[in-house]
This record gives C-alpha cells, sequence and structure tokens, in this order.
C-alpha cells in the first residue's frame, strides 16, 4: 500500500464530518455506559443516560474524565472491553504517583496505526521510503505507534527504538534512511553527532516526524537545517492512543487532528467553560471509535488553540496549534506563569543551542528562577567579559518575554545531559 491518504475523511465537508461524529458519539455514548460502570456512575451522578446525548450539541453535557480519575481506576476501572479482547496496553512515563495504563483491542490498534500512517503520508511518506523509527519501544506509545504506522505505508520500517547513537547513524548510513522519527530532542542530537563524525554527506533523510515533547519554530528551523530536512509536528498521548492523534501536513502551521477518532474541545481550565473556537484553552479529547480504552470528554492538560482555516494541503481535518505548554508542568515563579516553550524561543532566537535546563528553587520565601545553557564551541572561547555580556542580554531577553527576572548562567558545550527520549528541562526544588 504506497497511498495511505484517506481522501474521503481527510478532505470530507464540515457537515460530512459532523454526520460521521454525532453517529459516532452516540455509539460510544451507549458502549461505555454498558461497559465502563466508574463512567456510568459519573454519568448517573449529574443525573445522565445515553439518551441525553444525541449529538454533539450534548457532549458539553458529559463529566470530564482527567488523570487524577485514570489513576483511582487503575488498572481496569475504565476497562471498555472484555479483558479477552485486549491484546496490549502501553504506559504513560509519568515519574510520581500511579502510571496511567491504557488497553487496545486489535481494533484499536488498526485504527491508531492507521493515524500514525496518515502522519506519515502528511510528511511525504510512500512505499518508496525507508523510516528510521528511533522514539522507544515498550511501554512508550512513540516506537509501536509510528511502526504501525510506518508498516502500513508500506516503507522499509527500521525499527531501532531510542538510544545507541552510534548503531542509528550506522544503519541511517548504510540502509539510507528517508524519514526519522524520534523526539525533537534527540533529533538533535543525532544531527549534533552527525556533524561531529563528518557524515553529513551520507545522510539522505528528507523529512521527520517529531513530537511527545514541546518544541519550539525556533527548534524546528534549526533541527530543519542541520539535518537538510523538513521536519513535521506530531501530538498524541497515552491516554487517547499515543502518536498520530493529530500531524502536521506539508504547510507546517498547526497539526490536524483525525477528528473522524477524536472530538476535539478547548475549555477553561479553571472553570471548565467550553471556548469558542480560536480561543487559547485546555484541550479535551472524546475519542469515538476506541473499544478497549473509551476516554469521553479526557482532560489533556495541554493549552492551545484549534483553527478550522482552509489548509493548502487540502485537508479540512481541524487544525490544533503547537501546545503552548501544560497547564500542569507550567511553571508558577513569583506568581507569574511561565512555560519552558517561552525560554526556549528566547534562546534558540538568541542564537544559542536547544541544550538548556531551567532550574526553580525557593530562597527565604522567594522563588528564584535561573536558566543554564550551553554555549556553542565557537563563543566557549570568548573572553569572561564576552560571556557576561551575553548572559546580560539574555536575561534582558527572558525578562521581556517572562515579565520576571531570571538569572543565566552560561555554561559549557555537551555539560547539560542530552536525552535519547524526552528531554528533562525543569529541575523544580520546590518539590524535592
Ligand atoms: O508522548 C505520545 C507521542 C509519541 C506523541 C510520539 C508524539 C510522538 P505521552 O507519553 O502520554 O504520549 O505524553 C503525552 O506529551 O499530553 C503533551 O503534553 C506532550 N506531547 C505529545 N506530543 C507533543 C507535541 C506521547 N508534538 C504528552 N508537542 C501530551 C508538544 C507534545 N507536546
Amino acid at each position: 500500500m504506497s497511498n495511505y491518504y484517506q481522501k474521503e475523511i481527510e478532505t470530507a465537508s464540515r457537515e460530512e464530518m459532523l454526520a460521521l461524529q454525532n453517529e459516532r458519539l452516540v455509539k460510544q455514548v451507549q458502549h461505555v455506559w454498558d461497559n465502563v460502570s466508574y463512567y456510568r456512575k459519573k454519568m448517573e451522578e449529574k443525573g445522565l443516560t445515553p439518551a441525553d446525548i444525541q449529538g454533539l450539541e450534548d457532549l458539553h453535557k458529559l463529566p470530564f474524565l482527567s488523570k487524577d480519575d485514570l489513576r483511582e481506576a487503575y488498572p481496569y476501572g475504565l476497562l471498555g472491553a472484555p479483558l479477552k479482547d485486549c491484546v496490549r496496553i502501553h504506559s504513560t512515563s509519568g515519574t510520581t504517583g500511579k502510571r496511567v495504563v491504557a488497553f487496545y483491542t486489535q481494533h484499536d490498534v488498526d485504527l491508531w496505526e492507521e493515524c500514525c500512517a496518515r502522519a506519515i503520508v502528511a510528511a511525504g511518506g510512500t512505499d518508496e521510503d525507508v523510516c528510521q523509527i528511533a522514539y522507544g519501544y515498550g511501554l512508550f506509545t512513540g516506537g509501536s505507534g509510528m511502526h504501525g504506522g510506518s508498516h502500513k505505508v508500506g516503507c522499509l520500517t527500521l525499527p531501532m527504538s531510542s538510544g545507541n547513537t552510534d548503531r542509528q547513524l550506522q544503519f541511517m548510513t548504510d540502509l539510507g534512511a528517508t524519514i526519522l522519527c524520534c523526539t525533537p530532542s534527540y533529533a538533535l542530537y543525532l544531527a549534533e553527532s552527525i556533524h561531529e563524525r563528518g557524515l553529513r554527506d551520507q545522510i539522505t533523510l528528507k523529512a521527520g516526524i517529531f513530537g511527545a515533547e514541546a518544541w519550539s519554530e525556533e527548534m524546528r528551523h534549526e533541527i530543519e537545517k542541520q539535518l537538510g530536512i523538513k521536519a513535521y509536528d506530531i501530538y498524541g498521548l497515552t491516554e487517547t492512543s499515543g502518536p498520530g492523534v493529530a500531524f502536521e501536513c506539508s504547510e507546517q502551521t498547526g497539526m490536524h487532528i483525525n477528528e473522524d477518532h477524536f472530538i476535539p474541545e478547548i475549555i477553561d481550565p479553571e472553570t471548565g467553560e467550553v471556548l469558542p473556537e480560536g480561543s487559547k484553552g485546555e484541550l479535551v479529547f472524546t475519542s469515538i471509535t476506541k473499544e478497549g480504552f473509551p476516554l469521553l470528554r479526557y482532560r489533556t492538560k495541554d493549552i492551545c488553540i484549534l483553527t478550522r482555516e482552509k489548509c493548502s494541503c487540502g485537508r479540512t481535518l481541524v487544525k490544533m496549534s503547537k501546545p503552548m505548554g501544560r497547564s500542569d508542568d507550567m511553571l508558577i515563579v513569583k506568581g507569574v506563569n511561565v512555560f519552558p516553550s517561552q525560554i526556549e524561543a528566547v534562546l534558540l532566537e538568541q542564537g544559542y543551542p536547544a541544550n538548556y535546563q531551567i532550574i526553580v528553587d525557593r530562597v527565604k520565601h522567594s522563588d528564584t528562577l535561573e536558566v543554564q545553557v550551553e554555549m556553542t564551541p565557537e563563543n566557549f572561547s570568548d573572553s569572561l567579559a564576552k560571556i557576561n555580556e551575553m548572559e546580560k542580554s539574555l536575561i534582558d531577553a527572558l525578562k521581556t518575554m517572562l515579565g520576571i527576572y531570571a538569572k543565566v548562567k552560561l555554561v559549557a558545550p555537551k555539560s547539560i545531559a542530552r536525552s535519547e527520549g524526552k528531554a528533562v528541562r525543569i529541575i523544580d526544588k520546590r518539590k524535592i
């Protein structure tokens, strides 16, 4: 199968998509009511039965689900299909509390892989391509999801998993990989390693599909420049299947949401009120085709904007902006909301590499914010006076962006630990 572009769905008219969503939503609510007692109880508490949900106009009546619900219902409380019909689990990489475990029937796996296939095709992938999957395999969804998508498109799939950079580069060059799938931070690390080893002219990559963590436009330009590719964003979360909930097309102005499987809403994170299209708020998803783990109105905590402008690629699927941070990852420093993505944008704009760490602490009842960023090898040999000047200029730019003072420390190249998966950017000592 060389063309996995599902034209009828991806270019459906608004009326066609609404009709499909209405039909699937009504069925899904009944499925959940019949099979998921945890959610049925939540509906009953609001005096709701499936008869109250006749279509999208009733969606707002349904109760939300949050990560806390998932933890409370751990492990089987939100299972929507008999265990004998489930064929796989995946789990979040969360470091605190109970993990979140999501279940998949074979049908769920098939639909998920189709979503990932759409992302690969949107990035120009065909059955002629060699697709290197350098997302982690295992409990994390990145590796398996993109692997399945790559198979569906008919690419030659290199199931590398993350890490072992020497081996990654050997296969990339020997087998002529054309598409790279990994986290953006690992893509930059690979790019750095390619330059160090003088392999740039042996690289045949044309595209990369990067996601699982926040990355700025500036980081995109950096990756594109260093690897000579087009870098596409991809979004998803374990709770809704994994990568492929939304993906970027050639226009690179936001990610098309696979609306035939996921109904998105934007809500005010404080009040839960549904906001009109174009507003910035928390993204909520209702999965309308899932059997094993059918979450209704799941609060992602990701802050973004939905837009329905005409896209030059021809797809009519609604677009989400790059997440502008998470409402729960959002740092509150001296009462000010700080998103790591704002800091990253300033650093890259000023020509620093995307290797940085944000350290928050509390000294004498007052919050402190420190940004450590690596110097480029060229700057490393600069005089102390020049380095002081550079730090001062960064402090000013951060103050303009954030509205508060952040101490800046320029550190030696390669002194901040590299990640093979999601980068660890924040050290909040106030929580330790
Ligand atoms: O990160 C699934 C995934 C794998 C997506 C590979 C894309 C590529 P989780 O580990 O459950 O699942 O983490 C989900 O990661 O709520 C966002 O906060 C963040 N995230 C995912 N994709 C992006 C992205 C996978 N493109 C959480 N940009 C989500 C920014 C992202 N943040």
